[in-house]
């Protein structure tokens, strides 16, 4: 870490002024252009952001629709090249991208290493689907003197709209599958994040993508999002974030006149829970929880937010865990020696804090980390707190920090605790703590979720590895990162040829089939 240390010192007051870059040339505009501070510290300005317009907006959707004849028929190879050409600049860029999501989005070094190494993963592992899955037709069986083909080409216009906890991972990963699936896109970023994301649309235009064929519309959603979700020409919305959003987004897709059955590939929100038996291993559950719950200060849709324990062995996790949260250390993201970062603004601080000071009063607090007002009196940090809960359906709503709330429950009551986390129709991440391999086995089987981790951490998914996402009101899939991800972003074409009519022997059977 310290050789990547040294080399981010020179991007860490560098201010930024980041604009929509678009097809055109946009003018600057100050009335339009925002502030961007530190979540770490509010004092402190990474740059400004010059929000796109709606009229700006509307001209990069005809922009978007004018490239994209040009770019469907690029061959895949030279789509493909682009994203390998990304993948090596954002690996070279690291530093820079790193000290970014950092300063802007709070993230802590370890996670913007992990944040980068997975959007170069989407880069490489999308160019090489794409290889396989948008090359060559792939000829089909049929009668004699026919040929059959079935071919896979881009849709039209993808708008992708992307969250501020992967800024660099998910914001690039959702682009570059739209784009080298042969679609053009219009990517607007989380308000909270667009500098990092300016930052890597200008190196993705510099591996030689279009400038037509991947925009960046920065702006808030009532503004940008909106156009973009209204307008009749876009073929779909590739977006991760909010269940609500999902659903706003949804309704105004359908309520469009004269437009295409939109496509939605929605990657949402989650309840996710863990349940450990009485066969675990208390130390292994606790190192694991805490990575689930707190990595990335409780901020991934991944994270868990619903741990059931056994009677049996509740005690003993929960006092290990008060002794593992009591040394997790608050603070200055950019600090190696810190565990858990600011929450990404002030909004979202309030939010969690309402939800921590309601449980407080009702007595249910486990634990809490303690916070040291001087590492933490500019930023919005939260401090990890711990509460006993009496059903998942206490919650009302997923919240979006560095909170756990624990369940006990007793062995008899096993098939209501399941029937309780599928009934909450979230099903995206899950984890089962257990040496009991036949009980760990079933229960992953009755769980309705995207993704299911047997005795480790629940959040982390790697790209090609383990293919992210889930269903139910937790997302509409496929997978990203995995293989069948950039078909959903495709239509496929079957040419059937009547090879014989040209000279051929013509088949009588085949002709009276039809
Ligand atoms: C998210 O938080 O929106 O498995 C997704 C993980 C990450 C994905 C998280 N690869 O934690």
């Amino acid at each position: 870490f310290y050789p990547l240390k040294d080399a981010m010192a020179a991007f860490m007051d560098k201010q930024y002024p980041a604009k929509p870059l678009l097809a055109f040339n946009v003018e600057d505009d100050a009335a339009n252009t925002h502030q961007v501070t530190s979540p770490y510290d509010r004092r402190k300005t990474v740059g400004s952001v010059q929000w796109t317009s709606k009229d700006q907006a509307a001209k990069a959707v005809d922009a978007a629709w004018q490239a994209f004849p040009r770019w469907e028929v690029t061959p895949v190879a030279e789509r493909a090249a682009i994203l390998r050409r990304l993948a090596d600049l954002m690996e070279t860029n690291m530093p820079e991208l790193m000290t970014l999501c950092s300063r802007e989005g709070g993230k802590l070094l370890t996670d913007g290493v992990d944040e980068i190494r997975e959007a170069v993963d989407f880069c490489r592992y999308y160019a090489m689907r794409a290889e396989a899955s948008f090359g060559e037709p792939v000829e089909l069986p049929g009668p004699t003197g026919e040929s059959n083909r079935l071919m896979m080409s881009g849709k039209g216009v993808f708008a992708a709209i992307s969250p501020w906890n992967f800024p660099v991972a998910i914001f690039c990963g959702q682009v570059v599958a739209a784009a080298v699936a042969g679609n053009t896109v219009l990517a607007k970023p989380a308000e909270q994040t667009s500098i990092v994301a300016h930052r890597v649309i200008e190196l993705l235009h510099e591996a030689g993508m279009p400038r037509d064929v991947v925009q960046l519309l920065p702006g808030d959603g009532p503004t940008v999002g909106s156009v973009l979700t209204s307008d009749p020409r876009i073929t779909g919305v590739v977006f991760t974030g909010g269940t609500d959003t999902a659903q706003i987004i949804n309704r105004a897709l359908a309520a469009r006149e004269n437009a295409p059955l939109p496509t939605l590939i929605a990657e949402t929100g989650g309840m996710n829970a863990m349940i450990v038996d009485s066969t675990a291993l208390p130390e292994q559950v606790v190192v694991d929880v805490i990575q689930s719950a707190f990595q990335s200060a409780g901020q991934r849709c991944s994270a868990l937010r619903v741990l059931y324990l056994q009677d049996d062995v509740a005690d003993r996790v929960i006092e290990i865990l008060k002794g593992a949260m009591d040394e997790l250390r608050i603070g200055d993201p950019r600090d190696l020696g810190t565990d858990v970062g600011p929450v990404i603004d002030e909004d979202a601080r309030k939010g969690l804090l309402e939800h921590i000071d309601k449980l407080k009063a009702e007595n249910r607090l486990v634990a809490e980390t303690p916070m040291a007002a001087e590492h933490t009196q500019d930023g919005t940090f939260v401090a990890p707190a711990a509460f006993v809960i009496d059903s998942i359906d206490a919650l009302t709503r997923e919240q979006f920090g560095p909170i756990l709330h624990i369940v006990r429950y007793k062995a008899s009551e096993l098939d209501k605790v399941i029937n309780d986390i599928n009934g909450r129709n979230y099903g995206l991440t899950f984890g089962v703590h257990s040496r009991n391999e036949s009980f760990a086995t079933e229960i992953a089987q009755k769980m309705r979720v995207g993704n299911v981790y047997i005795n480790r951490n629940i959040i982390g998914a790697v790209v090609g590895v383990q293919p992210f996402g889930g269903q139910g009101l937790s997302g509409t899939g496929p997978k990203a990162g995995g293989p069948n991800y950039l078909l959903r972003f495709a239509t496929e074409k079957t040419i059937t040829n009547n090879t014989a009519a040209l000279g051929g022997n013509a088949s009588l059977l085949a002709l009276g089939d039809e």
